[in-house]
């Protein structure tokens, strides 16, 4: 069997998924997902300069040697361009390979651990009102796990990822388009004694089943996020997630010393190398690399294994900057992980993506059914896709008040 060409698109509904097909000399072919938020075009570059021409005429059924071909081969390791034109051929391949053995890829894992994936939805809200209202709205359809996001009193721009007054009814995500980046003010001292009483009144009207998660977006200090995860403890959070910087893995020692809050991290990380010390150590619960920019099933599966040595279970990336067919290869990986924690997923169920990506791949009542279709279960509309064109975008920079740069 022979890989016989690939193609790269690059566009999407509200968002530029690049979606990499590849076609074999048996008229399979595989579908793998290179969207690299805000970047796009870098990995696509990568693939069609650099990587495809080396794919023609591969076995496409040795996906570990193709995908040690181009790590190895690269020379230069690593990084979230490489690893995402990776993980698109990986994702590819193991299509390919599912469909061969007419098997959906969750039984070349190892089959399947559970029936329905836990999601969590998000909510948000430009103040506590509002979000309030969101949450409802999740709870409503059936979520028993939601992100709580809500605006800070005096904060210029609200913290992060905040929608405006009375914009709370969608699954919000920061909007990333624009000719340079949007900018925000932080402020961590009103964040930190505003957010606590944000918890408390989600707790008085939800009571304590909702499982509440929560994202920091690596404002904090270690200092400062230890004694925040402390204060925090009492309203029982599903995770925390980024309370620091990633780069830094050992700033999570300290915060782990003070605090048994629930630590999630990982959505910028491309290999395992980037977490392997964090896992190793136990200082955090929840891994939440994507299988986009994490090298595909290949290396994702490789730090899954490693993550339930350590009792660290999965939670992995899924905001929309991910196609479905990466929320797919995260399914089947999710359906089979004994380690499984829950899955970010906000891309299914809007009409437009269902028509670029037809599926059967379900989302009910908080939960992802993943299908019984061989390979990843998604399909890809090359009419469809026509309708797109490229739109750059930048992700928001932030300044505290006195305009020093800090993290977004
Ligand atoms: O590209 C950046 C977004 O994906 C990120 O800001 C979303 O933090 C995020 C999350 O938890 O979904
Ligand atoms: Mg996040």
């Amino acid at each position: 069997m022979k890989i016989t060409g690939a193609e790269v698109f690059v566009g999407g509904p509200g968002k530029n998924y690049v979606t990499l097909k590849i076609m074999t000399d048996q008229g399979i072919h595989g579908l793998g997902d290179a969207t690299l938020n805000n970047r796009e075009t870098l990995p696509a570059a990568y693939l069609k300069d650099y990587l495809i021409p080396c794919l023609i005429g591969m076995d496409p059924r040795n996906s570990e040697d193709i995908w040690q071909y181009f790590y190895l081969g690269a020379y230069f390791r690593r990084g979230p361009i490489a690893m995402a034109a990776f993980g698109a051929i990986d994702m590819a391949l193991w299509d390919i390979k599912g469909k061969i053995a007419n098997l959906p890829v969750y039984q070349l894992l190892g089959g399947k651990s559970r029936d329905g994936a836990l999601l969590y939805a998000h909510a948000t809200g430009a103040d506590v009102d509002d979000l309030l209202e969101s949450i409802d709205q999740y709870v409503a359809q059936g979520y028993k796990a939601v992100r709580v996001q809500c605006g800070i009193p005096d904060m210029p721009e609200g913290g992060y990822a905040i929608p405006e007054k009375g914009q709370h009814n969608d699954q919000f995500i920061t909007k990333f388009t624009g000719d340079v980046p949007k900018l925000e003010i932080w402020d961590t001292e009103k964040y930190l004694k505003y957010m606590p009483t944000v918890f408390e009144k989600i707790r008085e009207r939800f009571g304590d089943d909702l499982k509440i998660l929560h994202d920091v977006h690596h404002r904090l200090l270690p200092r400062e996020a230890a004694a925040f995860g402390k204060e925090i403890e009492k309203y029982n959070l599903f995770w925390l997630e980024d309370p620091t910087p990633a780069d830094d893995q050992s700033a999570l020692k300290l915060i782990r010393q003070h605090t048994t809050v629930p630590i999630a991290i990982g959505e910028v990380f491309n290999s395992l190398w980037d977490c392997k010390q964090m896992i190793e150590n136990e200082w955090l619960d929840y891994i939440r690399v994507a299988v986009t920019y994490a090298g595909g099933i290949t290396h994702v599966r490789r730090i899954v294994d490693l993550a339930a040595m350590h009792h660290v279970k999965t939670g992995f990336h899924g905001a929309p900057s991910h196609s479905p067919i990466s929320m797919a290869a995260q399914a089947h990986i999710n359906a089979w992980a004994p380690n499984f924690g829950i899955q970010e997923y906000l891309v299914l169920g809007t009409k437009e993506c269902d028509a670029l990506f037809p599926s059967d791949h379900v989302c009910k009542d908080g939960n992802f059914y993943v299908s019984d279709a061989p390979g990843l279960g998604v399909d890809f509309d090359e009419k469809e896709v026509k309708k797109y064109t490229y739109e750059r975008g930048f992700h928001p920079v932030v300044r505290l008040e006195d305009g020093t740069m800090w993290n977004y």
